[in-house]
């Protein structure tokens, strides 16, 4: 047995069959950085590259179940959650982390599958916004999530400083808001209330995209839980999601997965 200790994080988030995105990403995210992640599944959604072809939410007392199981066990140094597909999911994740000290909160707003898919109803974007946002310590929307959570169009980098402020206000202690617009360069806005801080690099011309956004809120909850500062744990978690983007391979037709383990193993050497 080892005795040297292991930062332990919980994704709360939902199933991608196709493992790009979502709990599975989550978890090769928390791995491949070290840590140990447990994980509370919300919804199994039935999806390839291609798209997302049918979701099957989990009871929301399920949900709790799973969240009491772990953390009246295990604990965490750090929550991540991901897509909480309604209304009464998230109050019941809400509710439950009510009752446990959540060292670090990390929420990525998911909303709309790399692919196209709804992952959220809609009448649960205002539970997000009142409900969950207060208790987040970091908020990861993209653009288009971010336009959603304050009902403005975003169009120009002003606006992206106005809308980092207004989401500021909804609660949590910070946003980045992730990737940049369509065209152009990839920008992450940091704000944290203080300070605005952009960190800026070339788009990467790659079908290789799923899961990015969910390999980026996993790294940034690892490295928050490891004491590095949040404008640092931003810069690291880009750059790991961007080496994953160079080094993947060619899976599915479709928008393809990332490889997260791209530094662990040197496949062509493998026996
Ligand atoms: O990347 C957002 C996301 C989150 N969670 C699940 C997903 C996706 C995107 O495809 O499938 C389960």
């Amino acid at each position: 047995m080892k005795s040297k200790s292991v930062k332990k994080l919980l994704s709360i988030a939902g199933s991608d069959s196709g493992a790009g995105a979502g709990i599975q990403a989550d978890l090769k995210t928390f791995a491949a950085l070290g840590a140990y992640g447990t994980s509370v599944i919300t919804a199994v959604t039935a999806q390839n590259t291609l798209g997302v072809s049918d979701v099957h939410p989990i009871p929301p007392s399920h949900v709790s179940s799973q969240i009491e199981a772990v953390l009246s066990d295990i604990g965490t140094d750090g929550i991540k959650t991901g897509m909480l597909a309604n209304q009464e999911i998230i109050n019941a994740v809400v509710e439950t982390l009510s009752n446990y000290d959540v060292p670090k909160l990390v929420v990525d707003p998911v909303m709309i599958s790399t692919t196209g898919a709804r992952l959220i109803a809609e009448d649960a974007v205002e539970s997000l916004r009142s409900n969950l946002l207060p208790i987040a310590d970091v908020i990861t929307p993209n653009v288009s999530e971010a336009e959603a959570l304050i009902g403005k169009r975003i169009e120009t980098m002003e606006d992206l400083r106005e809308s980092a402020r207004l989401i500021l206000e909804l609660g949590p202690r910070a946003v980045v808001i992730t990737g940049g617009f369509e065209t152009g360069p990839a920008t992450d806005l940091v704000y944290d209330g203080v300070e605005y801080k952009a960190f800026t690099s070339a788009r990467i011309n790659t079908s290789s995209t799923h899961g990015t956004g969910c390999t980026f809120a996993s790294a940034l909850t690892v490295l928050l839980s490891e004491g590095i500062n949040l404008f640092e744990s931003v810069s690291q978690a880009k750059r790991f999601v961007q080496s994953s983007m160079r080094n993947a391979y060619v899976i599915g037709d479709g928008k393809g997965p990332i490889d997260h383990f791209h530094n662990l193993i040197d496949y062509n050497n493998r026996t």
